[in-house]
């Protein structure tokens, strides 16, 4: 039987159980093992999960292009990698559902309306990989943890919209001076450096200090400062977003 493309096309198998399928976007790539998150409505793709601090996010360009971590249990961490990603999220327009939860088993979460990546290699021809996170917010959900701020006249610097993506090895930031993947311990899309960070060092105590605010952080909700328990991102069509389903998220995270 051929692979489904993600985790909505799984879903639309009748197969709506929570755990790993194997998936393949891209007819002439190997198919490759995702979580698929079946609650919310079902065909969610995890394409990020922290949850126990067990796999080190603190990697280079390689790791984050193709992707590391564990895919085996319901709460491995992993970052499916900016390949897959990327892979997943050309095949049509796409919705970033973000899931927080803090030490106190308190829940937040982000939707976004098409979410995309920008292949510089392809949009410029020059010979770098680069990855652009591009964040057209449409809408936002009840129960919001706040937005990601978006960029335009007079920018936030720490805004993520349109910036590339940086790690130890690769900077591609807008801190001249130097490199936020190194500051804050992973890769992510930083600006100089970032109000969000998912990829960030796992404390385990919520509150931290430090020379750096290099922690699971999402600053709109609890401050630069607290680095979250559990974050997961997962992305699937819109067509999934029905009001009814959007009812049932709704009564999910009540
Ligand atoms: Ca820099």
């Amino acid at each position: 039987m051929p692979f489904c493309p993600d985790c909505s096309a799984v879903y639309s198998r009748k197969k709506t159980k929570n755990g790993y399928y194997r998936i393949r976007p891209r007819a002439d790539r190997e198919p490759f093992l995702v979580y698929c998150d079946m609650s919310d409505g079902g065909g969610w793709t995890v394409i990020q999960r922290r949850s126990n601090g067990k796999e080190n996010f603190n990697r280079k360009w390689d790791d984050y292009k193709l992707g590391f971590g564990k895919f085996q249990g319901k709460n491995d961490e992993y970052w499916l990698g900016n390949d897959h990603i990327y892979d997943l999220l050309t095949r049509g327009e796409s919705s970033l559902k973000i899931d927080l939860v803090d030490w106190h088993g308190e829940r937040r979460y982000a939707v976004y309306e098409n979410f995309q990546l920008n292949n510089e290699q392809v949009r410029n021809g020059e010979s770098g990989d680069l990855l652009v996170l591009s964040l057209r917010v449409g809408h936002l959900n009840l129960h919001s943890a706040g937005q990601l701020p978006a960029t335009g006249c007079g920018e936030n610097p720490s805004s993520h919209k349109g910036m590339q993506f940086t790690t130890s090895d690769k900077d591609h930031d807008r801190f001249l001076a130097g490199n936020c993947a190194l500051e804050n311990k992973g890769g992510w899309w930083f600006n100089r450096c970032h109000a969000v960070n998912l990829n960030g060092r796992y404390y385990k105590t919520g509150r931290y200090n430090g020379s750096h605010d290099n922690g699971i952080t999402w600053s709109t909700w609890h401050g630069p400062w607290y680095s979250l328990r559990y974050v997961a991102m997962k992305i699937r069509a819109p067509f999934f977003d029905t009001p009814q389903q959007l009812t049932t998220i709704h009564a999910t995270l009540k």
